[in-house]
């Protein structure tokens, strides 16, 4: 299976509220009209990529809103709904309950028990790789497992480096059995029969990159990292990714990209 081919792709507009965002650090609030054009900039890359794109209203109830990725996992086989392990995101799952179903043309499935989040998720060519985290534990990833497994995938579960906040934050699939992550992941065994290509040193905010069909979206402003890429034969598009940024956002988290048939 082709992990990085898709056709369609959800994003939800960053709300007002998205200034009280959750975030490790506090390194200051995003800029709004500065994250809207961000924003927008994102969804012209998804759409050169060749991506029908489904923009969702913002919703000034869930700060964290705007960063999809984590409420919900879209394969070929249908939808899947997750269970967010941060409070405030919980409610999240229910307004893109009724986009998928439209979607999919079908009721998305549920994850029963305990917490996941899609930045824990990692679909590669041959296997989905759950890393374990604060905000996906145990409980939560067996129950994906089961639902991925009955659909004949491979399961892989890793560990998220303690102080990070999804295992993707710190990694990418490239496509091709490659893989991009920082220093801290690439010796992690869960990557054993891929091929691991490094961030550059002092450019970990790379790591969250997105391959989509002929290219890779990387974030902007790491020019070596960029250039490891490029030297391995990857077109590089570079996004500005300021605002996200301040929130923990990168790149995966504001989309749910998927493809509708195997
Ligand atoms: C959060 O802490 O949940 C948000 N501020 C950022 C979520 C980023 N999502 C992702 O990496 N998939």
């Amino acid at each position: 299976m082709q992990a990085n081919r898709f056709d369609q792709a959800i994003v939800r507009r960053p709300s007002n509220s998205c200034v009280r965002g959750l975030r490790a650090v506090d390194t200051g609030s995003p800029d709004l009209d500065r994250f809207r054009a961000q924003h927008e900039a994102y969804i012209q890359a998804l759409r050169s990529a060749g991506l029908r794109v489904q923009i969702e209203p913002k919703s000034e109830e869930f700060p964290d809103s705007v960063f999809v990725e984590d409420a919900a996992l879209c394969l070929p086989e249908g939808a899947i709904l997750l269970r967010p392990g941060a409070p405030t995101r919980q409610g999240e799952v229910a307004l893109l309950q009724p986009t998928l179903e439209e979607v999919y043309g079908r009721p998305p499935l549920q994850l029963g028990e305990g917490f996941v989040e899609g930045g824990d998720v990692m679909l590669t060519d041959d296997a989905v790789i759950i890393g374990l985290s604060e905000r996906t534990d145990p409980v939560g990833a067996e129950a994906l497992a089961k639902i991925l497994k009955a659909w004949g995938y491979e399961v892989r579960l890793g560990q998220t480096p303690s102080g990070v906040l999804h295992f993707k934050t710190h990694s990418s699939y490239l496509g091709e059995g490659r893989v991009l992550c920082t220093a801290l992941l690439s010796t992690a065994e869960v990557f054993s029969g891929y091929e691991v290509i490094e961030t550059a040193p002092g450019e970990d905010a790379a790591a969250n990159a997105l391959r989509i069909n002929d290219r890779v979206l990387l974030a902007e402003g790491f020019p070596q990292t960029q250039d490891r890429l490029q030297k391995a034969g990857f077109a590089v598009v570079p996004i500005p990714m300021s605002e996200a940024a301040k929130l923990d956002g990168g790149l995966s988290c504001l989309s749910l990209r998927f493809r509708r048939g195997t």
